[in-house]
């Protein structure tokens, strides 16, 4: 048997990381999450045999080296008060800590294993549902909608039998699930600054706004602030829009500039705020914060997601972002995106109501008020056109233990 650990960002990426080097007949013994990815075992030349006796004895091996490791370290003769006991766990720690990485290793390998059989045969229990529900789970699935958003929406259309119809109730209650802004800032003014991640598109989407506003209600109804004045050539870009457009514009560098930049534009229907782009974990996220957290005015986030973003990263952004109070979100580049269903899923998930949906760079054209229905057959039609490959081992994996997790 040749075995060997892969690494990647996510399950299918390792699993294409199996199939280019090990072929079709790869067999997966083991994955686990991981800081930062997945860690899936795979072999050739799989002995079913040799691996279940080798869990066998690593398994009597991990009992029998458990008991014989704690006897050696906690002489029967010691008390039991906490203090003793804290002792007892820093000695057994210094005395045994290789042996414990090891065993602590090998108990690591049997759960995976364990808990890849349950999700096999997890996934054989979905499977044998009506064919229908299967079909709903894969088109999902192939459409770049995470496992447990597939599961519940399938779930949702469980007892309609005929695939067409159960799949047209599946797209239907996903669009159900995406929030939309009630009133957006077109239609109800206020104050909102633009944040997120660097170069999602956060000035491109506020000159889209902007220009569209002096377009319907005038020049003098919307004023523009920068916060962004870090860098010189984002200052620049932020001003040529605001002079393109006939708007005022202020870049303010402190809470106070901000709350003089405010008070010149409280007349204005419309005032929107730039900010720097900055990674979810950069603590000026906290400074920027303090900045748009003025008393007396009620300045709303809208937090810009790429369309293309992996869920995990998606989800990870509008996590630490969240953690400051988002009101919305607005969608940029869908354009660019080969799927948007990992998009999706994150905003489902977070329950984050959307405003707008940009797919280009020019302003004002393009970007247009969000609809959930819009979004679904966005994500149908990119999804169609590059599929993810639904292969039945990713399957089982991915669905099967999100099953057992439910
Ligand atoms: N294809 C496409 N490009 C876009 C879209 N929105 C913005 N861009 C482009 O993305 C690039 C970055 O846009 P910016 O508006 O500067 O992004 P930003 O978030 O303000 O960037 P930082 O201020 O550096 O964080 C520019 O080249 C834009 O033209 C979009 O919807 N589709
Ligand atoms: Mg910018």
């Amino acid at each position: 048997m040749k075995m060997k650990r892969y690494f990647a960002a996510d399950i299918r990426q390792a699993m294409a990381m199996v199939r280019n080097e090990q072929g079709a007949d790869a067999v997966i013994l083991s994955s686990r999450n991981i800081d930062g990815g997945i860690e899936i075992v795979a072999a050739i030349d799989y002995d079913q045999e040799m691996i279940e006796s080798a869990s066998t004895v690593r398994a009597e091996s991990v009992a029998h080296k458990t008991q014989s490791a704690a006897a050696r370290s906690i002489p029967a003769s010691e008390g039991s008060s906490r203090f003793e006991r804290q002792g007892r766990r820093e000695r057994f720690e210094v005395a045994d800590d290789s042996r414990l990485i090891r065993l602590e290793d090998e108990l690591g390998e049997i759960k995976n294993i364990l808990q890849n059989n349950m999700a096999g045969l997890a996934w054989q229990g979905i499977t044998q549902r009506s064919n229908a529900n299967i079909d709903v789970i894969k088109k999902l699935y192939a459409i770049g909608i995470t496992s447990n958003l597939c599961l519940s929406l399938a779930a949702a259309v469980s007892n309609i039998q005929d695939s067409k119809s159960s799949w047209r109730m599946a797209l239907a209650t996903l669009a159900d699930q995406i929030r939309i802004i009630d009133e957006e800032m077109m239609v109800a003014g206020g104050v909102y600054a633009l944040i997120g991640p660097t170069g999602v598109g956060k000035t491109t989407s506020i000159a889209k706004i902007a220009a569209r506003y002096a377009l319907q209600r005038g020049v003098k109804k919307i004023a523009l602030i920068t916060v962004d004045n870090h860098r010189v050539a984002a200052h620049e870009q932020f001003r040529t829009y605001a002079r393109l457009i006939g708007v005022p514009s202020r870049c303010v560098h402190n809470k106070e500039e901000m709350v003089a930049a405010l008070a010149e534009f409280s007349s204005k229907e419309l005032v929107l705020v730039d900010t720097a782009g900055m990674s979810q974990y950069d603590s000026r996220v906290c400074e920027l914060d303090q900045i748009l957290n003025i008393k007396g005015w009620n300045i709303k986030k809208a937090l810009t997601l790429p369309a293309a973003g992996s869920y995990q990263v998606l989800k990870d952004v509008i996590a630490q972002y969240g953690m400051h109070g988002v009101n919305q979100v607005i969608v940029t580049k869908i354009d660019e995106a080969p799927s948007i269903g990992a998009l999706l899923s994150a905003i489902v998930d977070s329950g984050l109501p959307v405003s707008y949906l940009c797919d280009g760079q020019q302003v004002p054209e393009d970007i247009r008020s969000a609809t959930a229905a819009d979004l679904v057959s966005k994500c149908v039609s990119v999804g169609r056109a590059k599929p993810l490959v639904v292969d039945q081992e990713i399957l089982a994996i991915d669905f099967g233990r999100e099953a057992i997790n439910a």
